[in-house]
């Protein structure tokens, strides 16, 4: 029995905590050297309490067999632009010697029923405690925006409905799942067009910005 639940979670915060900033710290490397970066932005968190203990009950985890038996404690969302981005990321994951890619699920050739797209990938990541290493795992999801967005959608509706939506709400989601990943294919297909005006504008805002904070050196400072 865990009575003790905030210490059971320490190692998952720390974990989420840490990816957080390594996954962040990738997308500003490509900025820094002037490219698009396939990820956009980087969520996460911690599976809350009530959630693991109604999973437990749904997918019939004995406590006892959490660490090993459920791999979304530690959650991790990559949002990216294009679907070309999803399989970028992946593969630089996959190249990363700080983490142990244990299994893959690509929901994105193969949707889900409910019309659910993304790309799962389950790791095994070392966190660093004061009694030594413990090895966790955490589930990473990889996903566009447009993908993102339907899921976010959906999730709330699920809740609502308890996963019993009415027939005509779930044939409106399958197709709203499938417009979405329409969306995504036809942005695919200017991607080269979308990425070189970013380029642009990334530039140019940066040029900007050195403007400003560039002081006229022509006229004394104010502090001075
Ligand atoms: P910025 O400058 O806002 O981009 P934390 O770990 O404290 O940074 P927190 O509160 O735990 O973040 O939240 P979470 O859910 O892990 O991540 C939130 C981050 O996702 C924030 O970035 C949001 O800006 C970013 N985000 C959420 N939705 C969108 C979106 O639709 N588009 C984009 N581009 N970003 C989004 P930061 O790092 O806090 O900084
Ligand atoms: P959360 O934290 O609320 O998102 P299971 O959880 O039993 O369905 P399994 O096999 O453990 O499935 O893993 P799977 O299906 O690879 O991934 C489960 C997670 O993917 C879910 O977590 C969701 O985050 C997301 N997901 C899967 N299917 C759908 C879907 O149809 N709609 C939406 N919106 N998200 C989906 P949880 O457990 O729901 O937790």
């Amino acid at each position: 029995m865990i009575e003790d639940w905030q210490h059971f979670l320490l190692p998952y915060q720390q974990a989420v905590n840490e990816l957080k900033v390594k996954l962040r710290g990738m997308r500003k490397q490509y900025q820094e050297s002037g490219q698009h970066s396939p990820i956009e932005f980087v969520t996460g968190r911690v599976k809350p309490v009530d959630s693991i203990k109604e999973k437990m009950v749904r997918r019939h985890v004995q406590e006892d067999r959490l660490e090993q038996d459920m791999q979304d404690i530690a959650g991790l969302r990559i949002m990216c632009q294009f679907v070309e981005d999803i399989y970028q990321v992946v593969d630089l994951l996959r190249q990363r010697s700080d983490i142990t890619i244990l299994e893959e699920r690509d929901y994105i050739s193969n949707a889900k029923p409910s019309g659910y797209r993304s790309y799962h990938i389950v790791i095994q990541y070392p966190v660093q405690l004061v009694t030594g290493e413990k090895k966790i795992l955490a589930e990473i999801q990889v996903r566009t925006l447009a993908m993102n967005f339907w899921a976010t959608i959906e999730h709330s509706l699920n809740y609502k409905y308890q996963g019993e939506f009415p027939e005509e709400l779930s044939a409106r989601l399958q197709r709203a799942a499938e417009a979405a990943f329409k969306l995504d294919n036809e942005m695919s297909e200017i991607r080269e067009e979308i990425q070189e005006a970013q380029t642009l504008f990334s530039n140019r805002s940066s040029n900007s910005v050195n403007d400003q904070s560039t002081p006229d050196r022509s006229t004394p400072s104010e502090h001075q």
